[in-house]
């Protein structure tokens, strides 16, 4: 049997300036769910996920816990960014269905209990937008209107008296961020695809026009949105060039340039005071081309006069991979810089009002498990495990991405079925040109690159049976994307009947953090902070303290966590992602097998343990929003079955079932 352990106490410790829970809003304690429709449920059999697949698939959210399902674009789009180049914004697009169809998916979705938000780009349209048509129709009809919704310049005249772009801007997805339009006669600007004209948010119309966009769908019910690439929207006000870093390069990065810009903050109030504080809603707005954690305060901390945001999407943690943010020039990265960004998200952000959002994939990331870890098939359901410990037990509202509760990885190929993205076709377009037929080496890294870094690699369809395709469509139809081989084991179905899979593991995860409060708003510690195999936190609030043990490498270490101020005595284990519980605590060392991951809880002691214990348990059982408290772990030393109803039965051995018990057993 293990020690009792208990982490190291400050009864001194304060949440100075944390919410109570009274105050926290709902989105504050929610996993949000990331529905890539395309890639998720196909219903009519053309291969392509569609709003029906959603909507049959509701209860499946509310079994794995979720409280908020996030939609992929699901506008009217010509679809060379899959949906995120919106050519109507008032229409539904037919491949995913019909306007009826959302109305349903939205009365359907909050029936359950949930809550459902759009994803919508506002920086940006389709070039198929009527409002471009007329825009680039009106420099030759003024009267036609909407000439300065988008960024038209004349460009510049080289020494041959070529028309070249205004400046050096690159492109996100490669190349010059401006087009030459032939109607116009001018070019127009594009951070995104030349398909994607950004759209000139220092027009008053253009405002007022997105915020009746806004304004039509949260009529319909919807709770809010993820707002697209929301801190490009001001634009430096002249065209510098940006300096020159990428050598032998036309192109170069300007993020600096067209994010974060001198109006954003106006735009951004102005926004939530004539649309979001009419509503209920979360906003969660994607900080694309950087974002630091004293920006993200700037945009989301509840001590501004004027609100902005609820949220942001930031890229710190993911873009370790990359030199000088190039996605594709790939980096080795070690775990002390991981926890530095971490860190300084959870610190700034808990310290000054702010709120993080904790995620690790999405479509346009890989598979958190490939990158931050291992996708060995003898790890794999491990690493899975340890991430969710580590994303469940940090500050903040939960992301996840449809496929991560399965332990999805990546596909780990290259092939042309495998490079429908546009960054990715671009990019491999480009490298292919200036490689020419000698550079093999050059290719051989783009590949790579593309194997580890490409958008399809979380674009292939949920494994959700074993049936051809994965169930994801009828077997004799192709899928838009191959679905992924991951076989009987790792679909949906399988694991939802198995206890020990990472998706029950995930199920009891999300309802192990509604009734471990502290986990919401507590402090942030790191300790240990160079240690280059283990990561070790501490959450606390005045009652609880709770510590995260994560072991990022693939052999045991050990962790002599007395050096580091931790007294485990008194403490209890919480959770694991091993399914036997060994004697590995030999005081004053704690020996964790490969990607083990703990979570360990003990109140706060102080001279009257029992009641401050009776008083955590009172506070946390009245906060907690799910009545039963759910324990994974099938250590024999802790699990202590009930039934239902939360009635104790006898201590049973080890067969990973999830397990309730109180927390403060
Ligand atoms: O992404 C913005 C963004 O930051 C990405 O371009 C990112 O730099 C890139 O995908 C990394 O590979 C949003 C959407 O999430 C993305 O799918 C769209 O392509 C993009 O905006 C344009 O709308
Ligand atoms: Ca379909």
């Amino acid at each position: 049997m293990n020690s009792p352990e208990k982490c190291e106490i400050d009864t001194t410790a304060d949440c100075g300036e944390i919410d109570t829970l009274d105050k926290m809003r709902w989105w504050q304690r929610a996993t949000i769910y990331q529905v890539l429709i395309q890639s998720f449920q196909d219903t009519n059999g053309d291969g392509k996920g569609d709003i029906r697949g959603v909507v049959n698939r509701l209860d499946y959210f509310v079994t794995l816990g979720v409280d908020v399902i996030w939609i992929a674009p699901i506008y009217q789009s010509p679809m060379s960014d899959m949906g995120y180049d919106i050519s109507d914004y008032y229409t539904v697009n037919p491949i995913f269905g019909s306007m009826e169809d959302m109305e349903l998916l939205i009365s359907e979705t909050h029936k359950r209990d949930m809550k459902i938000i759009l994803d919508i780009a506002l920086n940006h349209t389709s070039s198929e937008h009527q409002w471009f048509q007329t825009s680039r129709r009106s420099r030759k009809d003024r009267s036609l209107g909407k000439r300065d919704w988008y960024f038209w310049s004349e460009g510049k005249v080289d020494e041959t008296g070529k028309r070249i772009p205004p400046n050096n801007w690159e492109s996100t997805f490669t190349g010059s961020t401006w087009e030459w339009d032939d109607m116009a006669e001018e070019f127009y600007l594009h951070i995104f695809g030349k398909n994607q004209p950004d759209l000139n948010w220092d027009c008053e119309d253009v405002r007022q026009a997105l915020y009746n966009v806004l304004r039509f769908w949260l009529d319909k019910g919807i709770d809010g949105f993820r707002l697209d690439t929301m801190n490009l929207v001001s634009k430096t006000s002249e065209f510098p060039d940006a300096p020159i870093v990428k050598k032998g390069s036309i192109w170069q990065p300007a993020n600096f340039l067209f994010a974060n810009g001198p109006h954003i903050h106006e735009y951004l109030q102005e926004m939530y005071e004539q649309v979001f504080s009419k509503y209920d809603v979360v906003t969660l707005g994607e900080m694309s081309c950087g974002v630091s954690p004293a920006q993200a305060v700037e945009y989301t901390s509840r001590h501004k006069p004027r609100p902005e945001l609820s949220l942001v999407i930031q890229f710190q943690h993911v873009e370790l991979d990359c030199y000088d943010g190039d996605k594709w020039l790939l980096r080795e990265w070690e775990l002390p810089e991981l926890k530095a960004v971490i860190n300084e998200w959870q610190a700034t952000l808990i310290d000054n009002g702010g709120w993080n959002t904790l995620w690790m994939e999405n479509h346009d990331q890989p598979r958190a498990i490939s990158r931050f870890t291992t996708s060995h098939p003898r790890f794999r359901a491990l690493c899975a495990k340890l991430l969710c410990v580590w994303q469940y037990t940090l500050q903040g509202t939960n992301l996840i991405f449809q496929g991560q509760e399965l332990g999805m990885v990546n596909p780990g190929m290259f092939t042309e079925e495998m490079n429908q993205d546009i960054e990715t076709a671009q990019y491999w377009k480009a490298a292919c040109e200036a490689a020419g037929s000698e550079h093999d080496e050059a290719l051989t890294l783009a590949k790579k690159a593309i194997i580890q870094k490409g958008r399809d690699n979380t674009r292939i369809p949920i494994p959700w049976t074993d049936a051809p395709h994965g169930g994801f469509t009828e077997p004799d139809c192709k899928p838009w994307i191959p679905a992924s081989e991951h076989g009987k084991d790792w679909c949906c179905f399988s694991q939802q009947k198995d206890p020990e899979s990472v998706w029950s593991f995930y199920r009891a995860m999300i309802r192990m953090r509604k009734n471990h409060p502290t986990l919401y708003y507590g402090t942030y510690e790191t300790l240990d902070m160079d240690n280059p195999f283990i990561w070790a936190y501490k959450r606390r609030s005045k009652l609880r303290c709770y510590l995260t043990i994560l072991n990022f490498s693939s052999g045991a270490t050990s962790w002599a966590y007395a050096e580091h101020g931790v007294d485990l005595k008194g403490s209890k284990l919480l959770i694991s992602n091993y399914l036997t519980q060994e004697a590995t605590l030999v005081e004053p060392i704690l020996l964790l097998r490969p990607f083990e991951g703990r979570l360990k809880s003990s109140q706060v002691s102080s001279s009257t343990p029992r009641q401050l214990a009776k008083k955590a348990w009172q506070e946390e059982s009245d906060s907690a929003a799910v009545p039963i408290r759910v324990f994974f772990i099938s250590s024999s030393v802790f699990s202590l079955r009930q039934d239902d109803r939360g009635t104790r039965q006898s201590p049973t051995s080890s067969d990973g079932q999830p397990t309730t018990v109180p927390e403060d057993e």
